[in-house]
């Protein structure tokens, strides 16, 4: 048990709840690497929110409101970190929550189902051989027909790489959280969020629902999304007194 008077405390109380997932089979081996690596990036954000993430934030809750077909892709880390603010997310949308992972193992897909569904999700689907993403040759090919197959905008938190290419070139439009700016998926999603998603995921849900609250808020400036990688990183590399 962590004191939460401890200077780290949030810090390592995400940890323990990535470590949770691995136990309870949510999470693969390899999403403790993939934290690791997330963490670094976020200390050299100072763990906080920047306006470059509060500026993506707004233009994906514009474009997620926008959407037709929106649906919510999950992998073991997010399924671990934030399972009640994804469901949260796709109730405000009206959107499906679609297991997707990279490492493949039915077990694991089936275990972050069962934690969804204990998270109060309703609608969960699940990968099928009977649809396949194109332009792509793993497990995240593997889609389900009512889902990412049908989908054009889909929200893919925590990605590996090449699939989001593969959605792009499919003709979807992809949103993102990613502490790497430099990351594959971070420059070829239409909108990336450099931030935490233990932060950026409630920061997303209030946007949303302030949006659908009052709908003149939607309307937004011009997004750059080159722009904001490129402040996300300058300020990643800037010396630290
Ligand atoms: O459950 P699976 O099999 O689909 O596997 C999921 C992981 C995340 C292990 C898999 O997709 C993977 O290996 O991802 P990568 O290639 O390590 O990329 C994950 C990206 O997420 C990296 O750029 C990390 O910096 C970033 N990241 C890690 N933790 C966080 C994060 N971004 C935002 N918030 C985090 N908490």
């Amino acid at each position: 048990m962590i004191p939460r008077s401890h200077p780290r405390y949030l810090s390592l109380a995400t940890r323990d709840a990535i470590v949770k997932g691995v136990e309870n089979g949510v999470t693969s081996i390899h999403g403790l690497i993939a934290h690791g690596r997330g963490e670094a990036f976020d200390y050299l954000i100072g763990e906080k929110t920047r306006a470059f993430a509060k500026e993506a934030i707004r233009a994906a809750a514009v474009m997620l409101l926008k959407a037709k077909r929106p649906v919510i892709s999950v992998n073991g880390n997010v399924c671990a970190l934030v399972p009640k603010e994804m469901v949260t997310l796709a109730k405000r949308l009206n959107a499906p929550l679609e297991v997707n992972i990279f490492h493949a193992s039915k077990r694991r897909e089936a275990a972050i189902k069962k934690a969804l569904r204990e998270a109060g999700a309703k609608n969960v689907l699940m990968p099928t051989r009977k649809a396949k993403l194109p332009f792509i040759d793993h497990n995240r090919k593997w889609v389900n027909p009512e889902g990412i197959a049908k989908a054009d905008i889909v929200f893919v938190p925590l990605e590996d790489g090449d699939r989001c290419l593969a959605l792009r070139k499919s003709g979807k439009k992809v949103v993102t959280i990613d502490l790497n700016p430099l990351s594959r998926t971070a420059k070829t999603a239409n909108v990336t969020i450099v931030d935490n998603i233990i932060r950026a995921l409630p920061l997303l849900n209030q946007e949303i629902e302030k949006m659908q609250r009052n709908t003149a808020a939607m309307r937004m400036s011009k997004y750059n999304n080159k722009s904001v990688l490129k402040r996300a990183e300058q300020e990643m590399r800037k010396s630290k007194e």
